[in-house]
């Protein structure tokens, strides 16, 4: 009942991981190709392997996480020799998330990734917030506009973006009509929230090293701008352009939400971290315990078709 269609594969289901979680290496990739995910997604690279920012750089919190972990990753070979090797055994076409911390890193990147023999799904990552020095991409319309005109002027391969929250009518409508010009296979909305903080009541004290504490923000505290992040670029985007929804999802109810908005894939982050891959499994029953209850047999009965008054 909960087979996705995605591009020309039909997926289990919609979930995956959020990239940065349980998949920088080769061993926690394994686990969520073990687990019950429709797919999943690789951390994203860099061309070279990076160590990050210093730790603590990631706090579980009441309501969710903070993170400043700063793009640590084994360097793009390492993901892309990994998918390699996956396409060989599996059909599910993976997902591949590149970040590079310049425009001609960037580039480079996807060039990298056009000339290999990678068959699956990439992801541009224009949102990460926890590069020193480096604002969030995807911030800057113009500078976003620039980008996605060059990487479409060689790569052929299927392509999304990774934005971070919007919040204002204005910016939806905004980046909305950048993201239209492109031929997009989707956009994957939200990235954490950039550089909250997080203050530990007993210690008067942040919970992360770097950047004074200031890092993304993930998890329950998050629901309602991914939310309206996944409706508002379900509503403005050309319809081949398909939405991957992340943020706040913890329970069957959560992704239901998403679904409802008009996400097709659906990721799990924070709660990934907290539960483990096990937390895919529970999301599934919990989603279709739903289903049932409201008798809807497929998700293409719901995805969408949010009310307004
Ligand atoms: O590695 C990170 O600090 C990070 C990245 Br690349 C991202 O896209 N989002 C995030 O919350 N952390």
């Amino acid at each position: 009942m909960l087979e996705t269609k995605f591009l020309d594969f039909t997926y289990e289901n919609p979930l995956m991981n959020a990239s940065g979680v349980h998949c920088m290496t080769v061993e926690e990739l394994d686990d969520l190709s073990a687990s019950k995910a429709g797919v999943f997604i690789t951390k994203s690279a860099t061309l070279q392997e990076r160590a990050g920012n210093p730790e603590p750089r990631y706090a579980d919190v009441p309501l969710g996480s903070i993170n400043s972990m700063g793009l640590p990753n084994h360097g793009v070979d390492y993901y892309l020799d990994y998918a390699l090797s996956y396409q060989k055994n599996h059909t599910a076409p993976l997902f591949f998330s590149v970040a590079g911390t310049s425009v001609e890193e960037n580039i480079t990147l996807l060039e990298k990734v056009q000339a290999s023999e990678f068959k699956g799904i990439t992801e541009l990552n224009l949102s990460c917030p926890n590069v020193p020095g480096k604002p969030q991409v995807a911030y800057d319309f113009p500078l976003t506009e620039q980008i996605l005109k060059r990487v479409f002027g060689f790569f052929t391969k299927p392509l999304g973006v990774k934005l971070p929250p919007y919040f204002d009518m204005a910016h939806f409508d905004q980046m909305a009509a950048i993201l239209n010009q492109f031929p997009l296979t989707y956009v994957n909305s939200i990235n954490s929230i950039g550089n909250g903080l997080y203050i530990d009541p007993t210690r008067d004290q942040v919970v992360i090293r770097p950047k004074e504490g200031f890092g993304g923000i993930g998890g329950e505290y998050v629901k309602p701008t991914a939310l309206a992040n996944v409706r508002a670029f379900a509503t403005r985007l050309n319809p081949e352009i398909k939405i991957i929804g992340t943020g706040g999802i913890l329970t069957g109810q959560d992704a239901y939400e998403h679904l409802l908005c008009g996400a097709t894939m659906l990721q799990v982050g924070t709660q990934l971290q907290k539960e483990g891959p096990a937390v895919f499994d529970r999301i599934l029953k919990e989603l279709s315990t739903i289903m049932e209850q409201k008798g809807y047999e497929r998700i293409e009965d719901f995805r969408g078709k949010l009310k307004t008054i």
